[in-house]
């Protein structure tokens, strides 16, 4: 059903476009987008703290002209590169049998997209991810195979994990044998990086990057390489990425759950919420279950919505560079 404020927005739409007769709703909500004016500003919002480091690199693309899909490659290389993040690129935690499988993907505003996942021991998983986009006919390759084709396109070999997450990695292995317990997932550790940008000509894209979770079972893949969950990018209306449980997240199709949101008119602070309440809805247990979203609509509108309170993100304009902290619905 339509909303109040749709329904407001659609009818100035019918008066300044001078119709006669009353459209579909459908052919009325794509107008109502369609007559908006494009952003010239642009503008880049990432997760979490590390996003102001990555966003500063992200705005020399886009101040120069550059566009919105090399400006999120760049911006999240910068979180790949850094050796004291622990939950995305090199610095990243291993799986409990001590392996570092990275996730990775990357949406343009054509809609083409990449996705690398369960890939170990290469640096940057965000290009190979665009290289998967731009140099091969598939949109997600995984493992052995995506390693492989980074290794023929002259990706670098990385050795992880580097020698201080090893030692952390030994540690919480021994304790696990000492309290003979089932190994857990870490919620302490959860850092992705998603990374949404509009450009000077008001195209967007978006771009994820991850170590998931600490100690994940061997093999276990979260969001963040799925388009549709750790982010999605719809030119015509906006973009959304992803941060926090994976399971959760991919269980709701969330960031693409959140697209349509805004498509049907939602904001993208209620698109997020609305997505954060369908998670909760879904879930008896929330212990630990913290699942965040990011979005921008195509008029350069920003929101973003979390679980539990503790998200924030980082967000740069012309005029401003700070971090965001995000609404909530409950306290840890
Ligand atoms: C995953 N969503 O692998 C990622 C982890 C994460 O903040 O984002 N943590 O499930």
């Amino acid at each position: 059903m339509l909303k109040r404020r749709t329904f407001f927005k659609l009818g100035l739409v019918g008066t300044a476009i001078g119709l006669t007769k009353p459209l579909e709703a459908g052919e009325l909500i794509k107008q109502s987008f369609d007559s908006e004016p494009k952003r010239s500003t642009p503008i880049v919002i990432s997760t979490w703290n590390h996003g102001l480091a990555a966003n500063a690199e992200a705005w020399k693309v886009l101040e120069n002209g550059g566009s919105a899909i090399d400006a999120v490659e760049k911006g999240v290389r910068v979180t790949e590169a850094d050796l004291t993040n622990r939950s995305v690129g090199i610095g990243g935690m291993p799986d409990r049998d001590g392996h570092v499988t990275l996730d990775a993907c990357i949406m343009d505003d054509k809609s083409r997209c990449g996705s690398v996942a369960f890939l170990e021991g290469i640096d940057h998983p965000i290009s190979v991810a665009r290289a998967v986009m731009e140099k091969t006919q598939h949109v997600m390759l995984v493992g052995e195979g995506a390693r492989q084709f980074a290794l023929d396109q002259g990706f670098q070999k990385i050795k992880t994990p580097i020698p201080e997450v090893n030692k952390q990695w030994k540690e919480w292995k021994k304790e696990q044998k000492e309290l003979n317990k089932r190994p857990e997932i870490n919620h302490e550790n959860h850092d992705t990086i998603g990374m949404l940008a509009m450009d000077a000509h008001g195209n967007l894209s978006g771009a994820c990057t991850t170590s998931g979770w600490a100690y994940k079972m061997h093999g276990r893949v979260g969001d963040s390489p799925i388009i549709g969950a750790g982010l999605f990018v719809d030119n015509e209306i906006g973009a959304a990425c992803a941060t926090g449980l994976g399971e959760a997240i991919i269980r709701i199709a969330g960031s693409h759950t959140v697209v349509e949101l805004m498509r049907q008119g939602y904001s993208p602070m209620d698109a997020c919420r609305l997505a954060v309440e369908r998670i909760i809805s879904k879930h008896d247990d929330l212990t630990n279950l913290q699942c965040c979203f990011l979005a921008i609509d195509k008029n350069g509108n920003v929101g973003a919505h979390s679980v539990y309170n503790g998200f924030n993100y980082a967000l740069k304009m012309v005029s401003t560079e700070k971090m965001v902290d995000s609404p909530f619905n409950r306290n840890w």
